[in-house]
């Protein structure tokens, strides 16, 4: 395949609830919808940076520049015959890793279409449904634990809660006791060090399923001397970029679990070598979130249907977010807490570009 054009679109979608962690706090989710069309058919990408470096480095800025400057114009030169090639093109450019998967997505998309396939096949996905979680921002307590209630009434198969210090052992605590032994797990953001030792041993007694990302967001060796004294599993999420990196954070013992966000890792090739690697070494995985449009869930979606994701992820459904969604039909979820994984070409769900205008802030457009 040669991709004649590629469009480019800054978004904004404004978030029904603000959504607080130890390091952001948004009100509405800022996104790069990537746009590539080959011989008249379209495919889907979503860069999922944020406006602000306060997740990863990456940013919309830092996304439009090295997909404008050097992986559109590196495309242009490049023809494929399966999207499995691309990550070996993105290779020579170091890390920009959101920047790479929204451009990869839009090819999965794209060849999938073309060739009639839905992108959970294409992948290798194997479930028809996947289980779904729901991440919940810091709020007072009453307040979190109100969301809570609503959450497991609708469903959902997982409760994380965001956390940071002084809002950690009380929350955890009041949780367990209003709703005893329900699915749960926490999530820190790089919030602590390994000063605060005794206080993260103290959630060991609450018998999370996980905590996820307590040290910083490029450690691995501090992590993996917290595991040794946790009996609670470490997951890492902005630590591990790629394969290599889940590799050596195994070997080390830097964690148990690992969150996949495809744009974190590069791309849904990278999200699938990660799988594997962690499959053969008998390590669960799930799919995080970043707030993603329709566009990014669907991704989402597809990748979740491979068989090691075995732990219920952050992929809700669309009006856990959205009061409008950009695609059609909105993702939604079962009564039982899952998603069923569509069976259409492609990411199984149609953008919907008459909506797009509204929510835009930037367009620009190449051409091979
Ligand atoms: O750490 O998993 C995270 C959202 C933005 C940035 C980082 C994270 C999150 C979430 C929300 O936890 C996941 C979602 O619902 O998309
Ligand atoms: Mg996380």
């Amino acid at each position: 395949m040669k991709v004649d054009r590629v469009t480019l679109r800054h978004m904004a979608l404004p978030l029904k609830h603000a959504f607080e962690t130890s390091a952001s706090r948004d009100t509405e989710n800022h996104f790069i919808i990537v746009e590539a069309e080959a011989g008249g058919v379209v495919g889907y990408g979503e860069a999922v940076a944020d406006f602000a470096p306060l997740y990863s480095e990456e940013t919309i800025g830092t996304c439009w520049h090295v997909l404008a400057e050097f992986l559109i114009p590196q495309l242009f030169e490049k023809e494929f015959s399966h999207p499995s090639e691309v990550t070996g093109w993105h290779k020579p450019i170091r890390r920009n890793k959101m920047a790479k998967s929204g451009l990869e997505g839009a090819l999965w998309d794209l060849w999938c279409k073309a060739n009639g396939q839905p992108l959970a096949r294409a992948l290798g996905g194997t479930k028809e449904r996947i289980e779904v979680g729901v991440s919940v921002g810091i709020d007072d307590i009453p307040t979190t634990l109100h969301n809570i209630e609503d959450f497991l009434a609708e469903g959902y198969r997982r409760i994380k809660v965001k956390i940071k210090p002084g809002h950690d052992v009380r929350l955890i605590s009041a949780i367990r006791e209003r709703f005893g032994d329900i699915p749960l797990m926490a999530d820190a953001n790089s919030a602590y060090t390994l000063a605060d030792l005794a206080l993260l041993k103290q959630l060991d007694e609450f018998k999370l399923l996980m905590v996820e990302q307590p040290l910083a967001h490029d450690d691995i060796i501090d992590h993996a001397k917290l595991q040794r004294e946790l009996q609670t599993p470490i997951c890492l999420d902005e630590s591990i970029h790629s394969p290599e990196d889940a590799r050596k954070a195994l070997e080390l013992g830097s964690c148990r679990i690992i969150n996949i966000k495809v744009g974190r890792v590069g791309g849904l090739q990278e999200a699938k070598e990660l799988h594997d690697l962690c499959q053969a070494h008998g390590v669960p995985v799930w799919c995080g979130g970043m707030l993603e449009s329709g566009i990014g869930r669907a991704h989402n979606i597809a990748i979740t249907s491979l068989p090691n994701f075995l732990i219920p992820g952050d992929t809700s459904p669309s009006e856990r977010y959205w009061v409008e969604d950009i695609i059609e039909p909105a993702v939604t979820m079962s009564p039982d807490g899952t998603i069923r994984v569509p069976d259409g070409p492609g990411i199984g769900y149609e953008p919907v570009l008459d909506r797009f205008p509204k929510y835009t802030l930037r367009t620009e457009t190449f051409r091979r």
